[in-house]
């Protein structure tokens, strides 16, 4: 049914610490300035603003090993699973704004608690796979998903701050879309995992739409699960979306974006979405910024029932004169 209506519940997770650019924060607030609300309201979905979370600060989040502010890391997500399991009682479908993508850890967590089996569909320029110890860089927002898997659960020390979190998702539930930018070692962990991914190679072999027709064949393959979808604003191409902390040359283009979010919004069972790493900081001009801004709605417009043929009442009648 084109015209059930959707039941949406808004989080702001206005949260930095599992990376080291400034701005990041200011995600939810410039998504919603931007008219999200009002736009989702306008194609005829109830919406419900659970405003954002307020992230104490940690004090002493020393370094472990390589990991940067593990501790803020692990409250933050643990905060941010709470409000997440909330809006899913309340009988909506999640978004989460960001924020940097180590919200994922506790955005997942929370809807897999409520909905116990998921798929997670991870668009991404990066696999954001690394283990603590794997990890190059040290931040916690390219290393998500291996907090998340059951597989990988051996590989993952004791992390303060972290002991509410147990793996929810297995190895097989995963699909990635628009990696270009993977450390050796994710590659390895993909591969030993047989994890499903749409690199862009197979973006550009196959095109979008097979490329979204074999993702749903993967995640369908045996029930129908409900569907997380994790969208790293930097999987699109820095022309369209430069206001990224990490932005990758040869990305997703701004209508790859938005068919993969129409036919998630098809399958009917989109259950949560991310959408982060939105940072108005790393834009050089306001144009960057609006850019960037403006791709994030229209793929949240997307997941909600926006369809770029138009669309119209079931009930409409032509007005006679
Ligand atoms: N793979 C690198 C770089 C990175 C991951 N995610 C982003 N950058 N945005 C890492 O830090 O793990
Ligand atoms: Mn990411
Ligand atoms: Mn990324």
């Amino acid at each position: 049914d084109l015209h059930h209506q959707h039941c949406v519940g808004i989080i702001g997770a206005p949260f930095s610490k599992g990376q080291q650019r400034d701005g990041v924060q200011k995600g939810p607030d410039l998504i919603r300035a931007a008219g999200l609300v009002q736009k989702l309201k306008g194609q005829g979905c109830v919406v419900k603003d659970y405003g954002n979370l307020t992230f104490e600060e940690v004090p002493s989040d020393e370094p472990i090993g390589r990991l940067k502010s593990p501790r803020a890391v692990g409250r933050a997500n643990e905060l941010l699973a709470g409000a997440v399991q909330k809006v899913k009682s309340d009988g909506n479908t999640c978004v989460m704004l960001g924020g940097d993508h180590s919200l994922a850890i506790g955005s997942i967590f929370g809807h897999a608690i409520s909905r116990h089996e998921l798929s997670v569909l991870w668009v991404d320029a990066h696999a954001d796979i690394n283990t603590p110890l794997t990890t190059p860089t040290g931040n916690i927002h390219g290393q998500s998903v291996s907090y998340l898997i059951h597989e990988l659960h051996s590989k993952i020390p004791i992390i303060p701050n972290f002991s509410w979190l147990k793996p929810c998702v297995a190895a097989k539930d995963i699909v990635y879309i628009g990696l270009r930018d993977v450390d050796p070692e994710e590659h390895y962990i993909l591969k030993y995992l047989g994890i499903k991914t749409f690199s862009m190679t197979e973006v550009d072999r196959l095109g979008i739409a097979k490329v979204m027709e074999q993702t749903c064949d993967h995640m369908f393959s045996k029930v129908k699960k409900p569907i997380h979808l994790s969208f790293d604003i930097d999987a699109l191409d820095p022309s369209v979306s430069p206001a990224t902390g990490t932005p990758v040359a040869g990305g997703l283009t701004y209508r790859e974006g938005i068919y993969i979010t129409e036919h998630i919004c098809q399958t009917g069972l989109l259950s949560a979405v991310d959408m982060v790493e939105v940072n108005p900081k790393q834009g050089k001009t306001e144009d960057e910024i609006k850019s960037t801004v403006n791709a994030a709605v229209d793929l949240l417009l997307g997941c909600f029932g926006r369809v770029r043929e138009g669309s119209h009442e079931p009930d409409y009648k032509i007005p006679n004169p």
